[in-house]
């Protein structure tokens, strides 16, 4: 890992904390957008993505891509699985896609060519202009919302997944899922003290929690259709099993009156384009709580056949730190009558 600085690249330690051994997400740099009349009009075959397949924000906006139909108006880059020294990179590898753009060899001299005093971490994705030679925004929350419109009459599929009449809900529900649980898996995963482990924690679960009563009485987030907001909470979802759970230490407290582990149930993964059990369909897997009867405590370690390497460290959690007391049951609870996004009208992609 390492970031940029003054346009150079420098290594550095992983997911370095803030005070108080705090995960903090930095600003992301570019935040333009694409619309007619500006530096950046919307145009056929001008735009390319770069993503890594392991990245759940980037992740989102090759769902946006494949929604609206882009695949031939936006090219595509994708980065080897392994993010080395120098940052994501172009090594050949599986999946990836080399940078038939810019021709760079890693991300970082992308970013060096769009701004050569960058300074910042080097994040994927990445919507680059290959007219102006610049890029145009590395926000996936951002990037999803342009994809989402900015493309319609020159080539994009019908489908709009943030309505206007929705818009107040989805917003609300991206901000409580954004705050616990798309970022709270990083907070929890790279926390540095059992305090900012468990600040992150407790509202994750208790989020899951809200979730799942929320699912329970509708079948997408904001109503009767996908929206933006599901697609959001699916990359980090799909992620909980394999990442989050072993790798990050995302668990519940060992108090049995608590939730057990969240699992992407493999019984809820319906075939491509069917319904499923009527329930959490955008995820193509359901929300569960899932206890682990019988297991030992896991804390510390990997579960038993996650992952596919040797046991890895969580990537920044000090050894040691214990799931949240029976105290903060009271804690879950406050946070999971957190206050409900309005309702809404549904409407659906149209
Ligand atoms: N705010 C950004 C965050 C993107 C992000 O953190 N991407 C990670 C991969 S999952 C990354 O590229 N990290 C590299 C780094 O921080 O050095 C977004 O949502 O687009």
């Amino acid at each position: 890992m390492g970031r940029m600085v003054d346009g150079t690249w420098q290594v550095e330690e992983a997911g370095t904390p803030n005070a108080g051994g705090r995960f903090q997400r930095p600003e992301t740099r570019f935040r333009d957008t694409i619309a007619p009349g500006t530096r950046f009009a919307p145009e056929a075959g001008r735009y390319h993505l770069y993503v890594s397949l392991a990245c759940p924000w980037a992740h989102r906006t090759l769902i946006f891509r494949h929604l609206k139909g882009l695949e031939e108006v936006i090219s595509l880059s994708v980065t080897h699985w392994h993010m080395g020294a120098q940052g994501w990179n172009f090594a050949p590898g599986e999946g990836v896609l080399p940078d038939t753009v810019n021709g760079a060899e890693v991300l970082h001299q992308v970013y060096a060519k769009a701004d050569p005093h960058f300074s910042g971490r080097v994040t994927v994705p990445v919507l680059w202009d290959k007219a102006t030679g610049s890029i145009v925004n590395n926000e996936s929350a951002e990037i999803i919302r342009i994809l989402n419109s900015a493309f319609d009459g020159i080539g994009a599929a019908p489908g709009d997944w943030y309505p206007a009449p929705l818009r107040a809900e989805i917003d609300a529900v991206n901000e409580r899922v954004y705050a616990t649980l798309n970022n709270g898996v990083y907070r929890a995963g790279f926390a540095r003290t059992q305090e900012a482990y468990e600040e992150a924690v407790v509202p994750l679960f208790a989020t899951l929690d809200w979730l799942e009563e929320r699912l329970s009485r509708q079948p997408f987030l904001c109503g009767e259709a996908a929206t933006e907001a599901d697609w959001r909470l699916f990359t980090t979802l799909i992620r909980f099993d394999a990442v989050y759970h072993g790798h990050y230490q995302v668990q519940p407290a060992a108090d049995p009156g608590l939730p057990g582990a969240v699992g992407l149930h493999p019984v809820a993964l319906p075939a491509p384009g069917h319904r499923g059990d009527g329930r959490s369909r955008p995820y193509q897997a359901a929300l569960l709580w899932q206890p682990r009867l019988g297991e030992p405590e896991r804390r510390g370690a990997p579960r038993p056949g996650a992952g596919s390497g040797p046991a890895r460290q969580p990537p920044g959690r000090a050894a040691g730190l214990t799931a949240p007391a029976p105290r903060q049951r009271a804690d879950i609870a406050r946070h999971a009558a957190a206050s409900e996004p309005p309702a809404a009208t549904a409407v659906g992609p149209s």
